[in-house]
């Protein structure tokens, strides 16, 4: 493990950095994780590395609708298991929501770690381990087209992220509601989820679980497209900011 001086100007990302390398050492992350988290981090640079208006907007529509869902399912992948393991507990405690594990690259022995730190951080029951309840979701040629009957099949809201654009579509074909956390608002997945929280992940978790204490009924007047809208222009805003400090 590399020191990183607490100085550094850019010590939180410096940090993030090493919970993703770290991931990938102890076989959570998979090699196309790290290339994933460079790109997102590159975004998080042009968002100026904070949680935005427009994404604290879209965490409490989340929570809302995570709080209001019948069947509501977390999906883990390996970068949102490196990266905030114990969040994804708490949040699917507040929300009474499945913890299910779906990976883009999937192997027994990446699945067997990330089940590993879930339950050292407190999961009881995790979906997406037993082949017997499996099932195809059609439309995607990934493994993440298997899905667990009772898990991600019969939910009605999906937390995905991090996620690949195929799936996210295919889910949606399936009447699913999707919220997903992707710091790129014009990835494929962005533009498809019902809800899009524009921030790292790392970050706008720990604002949702703060969000999901609260008791939130009822329905959210948010509007996704508008809101995808309002987070291109805060970048915009941004980079013209840092171009007038050039
Ligand atoms: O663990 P697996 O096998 O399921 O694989 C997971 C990855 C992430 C490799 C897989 O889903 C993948 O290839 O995803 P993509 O298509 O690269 O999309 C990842 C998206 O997440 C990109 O738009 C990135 O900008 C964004 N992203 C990366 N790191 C973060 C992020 N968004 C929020 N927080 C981050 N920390």
């Amino acid at each position: 493990m590399t020191t990183i001086p607490k100085s550094h100007p850019r010590l939180n990302s410096l940090l993030i950095r090493e919970k993703l390398v770290n991931g990938f050492d102890n076989n959570l992350v998979a090699k196309e994780g790290l290339l994933a988290h460079g790109r997102g981090e590159a975004f998080d640079y042009l968002i100026g590395e904070k949680t935005s208006k427009s994404a604290k907007e879209a965490i409490k529509a989340a929570a809302i609708m995570l709080k209001n869902a019948e069947n509501s399912v977390i999906s883990v992948n390996g970068n949102f298991a490196a990266l905030c393991p114990k969040e994804i507990i708490q949040l699917a405690k507040n929300t009474d929501s499945k913890i299910e594990v779906n990976l883009f690259y999937s192997t027994e022995k990446r699945k067997k770690a990330i089940t590993e730190i879930l339950k050292k951080s407190g999961a009881k029951e995790i979906f997406g381990l037993n082949k017997k309840s499996s099932i195809k979701l059609s439309g995607i040629d990934s493994a993440r087209r298997i899905v667990d009957k009772n898990g991600i099949f019969s939910a009605d809201v999906v937390l995905v992220p991090l996620e690949d654009g195929d799936r996210t579509i295919a889910l949606k074909k399936a009447k699913k509601k999707i919220i997903t956390f992707d710091l790129n608002p014009l990835s494929r997945t962005a533009q498809t989820a019902d809800i899009t929280i524009v921030d790292n992940v790392i970050r706008a978790m720990k604002l949702l679980v703060k969000e999901s204490k609260k008791s939130i009924r009822g329905n959210s007047k948010y509007n996704n497209k508008k809101n995808l809208q309002v987070s291109i222009l805060e970048i915009k805003k941004n980079l013209e900011r840092q171009a007038k400090n050039v």
